[in-house]
C-alpha cells in the first residue's frame, strides 16, 4: 500500500488502497470495454489509461430532479463496477451521498472548485428553473442557476446526468410552470456531455465516466450523447424484434400475444425512436429492463419524453417533431438496422422521424 494522501494518489493507487484487487479492476475495465462496444483488447488500453491517471475532483450539483439519478447509481451491490468507478474518483460535493451538511457542505464545495480550478468535473443532475428568477429551487441560498455558473467556470468539463439535466425532463414537461431548462441550455462555454435517461443506467453513467478519464472527450452524438453509449435504438436491438417483424403485437396486456412475449409497439413502446443501451446492458446487474418485464419502453433518454402524447398509446399515434412533415421519406427499406444506419449521415433527430415514418406505414400494412 502507498504511503501516498489520497489526493495525490493515481487511480490504481486509489483502487489498490481500497482493497480492489487487480482481477477486479481488469473486469471493470473488460466490462467498461464491452460497454462501448470496443474490440477485447481495449480493455488492456483502458487499464493502463486508468492505472496511471490522476483521481480527479468531481463536484456533483443536483437542482430540479427526483433523486432517481443518484437513486439508480447507488442501486448496486459490492463490488461492483459503479463501486469501483468512485474508488476512482474524489467525489467532493454531493448533496445526497456526502456527509457534511450545511456551512461544512458549502466549504467543501468551495475549496474543491479553488484547489482544483480548471481541472474538476462538474456533474449535475436535474433541470434548472428559470422563471421568477429561479426561485423555484435554491441551495444555500443560492439560486441554481447561479450556483451552476459560479461551478461551471472552473470545470474542465460538464457531465449533464438524467434527463433533466439533459434536455429539461420531467420538470420541463408542459406546461413546465418553473421554466426548467438543461444545462446546455445555459452553459454555452464548456464541454458538455449528456447522459440521458430517467435515470440513467448505472453502468452507463459510471462508463462514460471512465471512458472520459481514459480517452479524455467522447465522441457525442447530435443530442450530446456519447456514441458509444446511445448509438443505438432499443428497437434495434430488442429481442421481440422478430415479433414485429412478423406482425405479431400485443394488443392487451393481458392478452394471448402478452402472453407469448410479443412486439409491444402497440401499447405504447418507444423503443423505435429511444437512444439507449437497456437492451444490451439490462438494469440491476443485466437482470432485465422494461420490455423484458413486459411493458413497453417509455422513452426516458429522449427529449421531452413527458409529452410525446402518453406512455400507452402506439407511436403512430402519438407527437413526435416533424415526422408527419417527413412521412414521405418513409418506404426507406426494412426497418431492420434503420436507426443505426441513419446517424451516420442525418443524425438522430432526422433518424427518429424518419423511423416513425416507417413505423407508421409498417402499422398501416398489418390493418
Ligand atoms: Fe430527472 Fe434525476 Fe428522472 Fe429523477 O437526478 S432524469 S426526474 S430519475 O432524478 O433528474
Amino acid at each position: 500500500m502507498t504511503s501516498k494522501k489520497r489526493q495525490d494518489m493515481t487511480i490504481g493507487e486509489a483502487l489498490r488502497a481500497n482493497g480492489v484487487s487487480r482481477r477486479g479492476f481488469l473486469k471493470f475495465c473488460a466490462a467498461t470495454a464491452s460497454l462501448m462496444a470496443l474490440p477485447p483488447g481495449a480493455a488492456t488500453a483502458i487499464a493502463a489509461a486508468l492505472e496511471k491517471a490522476k483521481r480527479p475532483s468531481v463536484i456533483w450539483l443536483s437542482f430540479q430532479e427526483c433523486t432517481g439519478c443518484t437513486e439508480s447509481l447507488t442501486r448496486s451491490h459490492s463490488p461492483s463496477i459503479e463501486g469501483l468507478i468512485f474508488d476512482a474518483i474524489s467525489l467532493d460535493y454531493h448533496h445526497t451521498l456526502q456527509a457534511a451538511a450545511g456551512h461544512g457542505a458549502e466549504a467543501a464545495r468551495e475549496e474543491a472548485m479553488k484547489e482544483h480550478h480548471g481541472k474538476y468535473i462538474l456533474v449535475v443532475d436535474g433541470s434548472i428553473p428559470m422563471k421568477d428568477d429561479g426561485v423555484y429551487s435554491t441551495i444555500a441560498g443560492m439560486t441554481n442557476l447561479a450556483m451552476l455558473k459560479e461551478a461551471a467556470a472552473g470545470a474542465a468539463a460538464i457531465v449533464a446526468v438524467g434527463t433533466c439535466a439533459a434536455y429539461g425532463g420531467l420538470p420541463a414537461a408542459d406546461p413546465n410552470p418553473t421554466g426548467a431548462v438543461a444545462v446546455s441550455e445555459i452553459i454555452k462555454d464548456k464541454p458538455i456531455i449528456n447522459v440521458s435517461g430517467c435515470p440513467p443506467i448505472p453502468v452507463v453513467i459510471t462508463g462514460v465516466l471512465a471512458q472520459f478519464l481514459t480517452f479524455g472527450l467522447p465522441e457525442l452524438d447530435d443530442l450530446g450523447r456519447p456514441k458509444a453509449f446511445y448509438g443505438q435504438n432499443i428497437h434495434d436491438r430488442c429481442y421481440r424484434r422478430p415479433f414485429y417483424e412478423r406482425g405479431q403485437f400485443a394488443e392487451t396486456f393481458d392478452d394471448e400475444g402478452a402472453k407469448k412475449g410479443w412486439c409491444l409497439y402497440k401499447l405504447g413502446c418507444k423503443g423505435p425512436i429511444t437512444y439507449n443501451a437497456c437492451a444490451t446492458t439490462k438494469w440491476n446487474e443485466g437482470t432485465s429492463f422494461p420490455i423484458q418485464s413486459g411493458h413497453g419502453c417509455i422513452g426516458c433518454s429522449e427529449p421531452d419524453f413527458w409529452d410525446m402524447g402518453g406512455f400507452y398509446k402506439a407511436l403512430s399515434q402519438g407527437k413526435l417533431g416533424s415526422a408527419e412533415g417527413l412521412a414521405a421519406a418513409a418506404g426507406i427499406g426494412a426497418a431492420i438496422g434503420i436507426g443505426s444506419a441513419l446517424l451516420g449521415s442525418s443524425g438522430q433527430k432526422a433518424a427518429k422521424a424518419e423511423i416513425k415514418a416507417k413505423l407508421d406505414k409498417d402499422m398501416e400494412a398489418t390493418k
